[in-house]
């Protein structure tokens, strides 16, 4: 079970945003270019179809050793021995999904405003998401966003890692990453890239120089 969290560069995935590309290919070339954890992030799956598509991503990822998380659905990242759950506030709660994952089970917490902090599941969360960082097309149901006051606020208000996601892109990686971000999460930077592996390396770069000015 994991308990720490190195990673610098989260893909998380939308199959729509892939221009029409082969799914598996687009991550697993995304995760020769840098990636070190991915998401698998399905809204319209049906279970069985979701579950399927974990296992065969996860075949990929354990080849690289990338861990894979399952976004939502504690049944899907217990069927297929997931390495972690993220979640959302409107999603079940740590506690419910620990209850059947175990209670050392990684969890990651999306957080979309500071008084999320103080919440009681907050403390169990592996790592939160500052969610969005930016507003993006690609979450269009968003009405806050941290920008990067608010992630620097974040940063010294709690020890945990934060993962910056919302319109994260090659032009701004370093700002984030300088102000306090641990990792950073891309949905259509990578997926929507013409080349995935290319835009994973170029958000490795840009991760480096941020990490140089922290
Ligand atoms: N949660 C907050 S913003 C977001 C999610 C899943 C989408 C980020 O997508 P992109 O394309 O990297 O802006
Ligand atoms: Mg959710």
């Amino acid at each position: 079970m994991i308990k720490s969290f190195p990673y610098r560069l989260y893909l998380v995935t939308d199959e729509a945003l892939c221009l029409g590309r082969d799914f598996f290919w687009v991550v697993e070339e995304a995760i020769k270019g840098g990636v070190d954890l991915v998401q698998l992030r399905e809204k319209n799956l049906g279970m069985e179809a979701f579950i399927q598509k974990a296992i065969r991503l996860k075949e990929i990822c354990e080849k690289y050793r990338v861990p894979l998380i399952i976004n939502d659905s504690v049944a899907v990242a217990q069927a297929v021995n997931a390495d972690g759950l993220h979640i959302g506030q409107n999603d079940t709660s740590i506690f419910s999904a620990k209850k059947i994952l175990g209670i050392d089970y990684p969890i990651g917490l999306s957080l979309e405003k500071k008084e999320e902090l103080y919440q009681a599941q907050a403390k169990e969360a592996w790592y939160f998401g500052i969610s969005p960082i930016y507003s993006t097309p690609t979450k269009t149901d968003t009405f806050f966003e941290w920008g990067l006051q608010g992630l620097a606020d974040m940063r010294r208000s709690t020890d945990k890692k934060l993962i910056a996601i919302g319109r994260v892109k090659e032009s701004n990686a370093a700002e984030i990453i300088s102000h306090g971000a641990d990792c950073l999460a891309v949905v259509s930077g990578i997926c929507s890239a013409s080349a995935p592996a290319k835009a994973a390396e170029a958000l490795r770069i840009e991760i480096e120089k941020g990490l140089k000015q922290q």
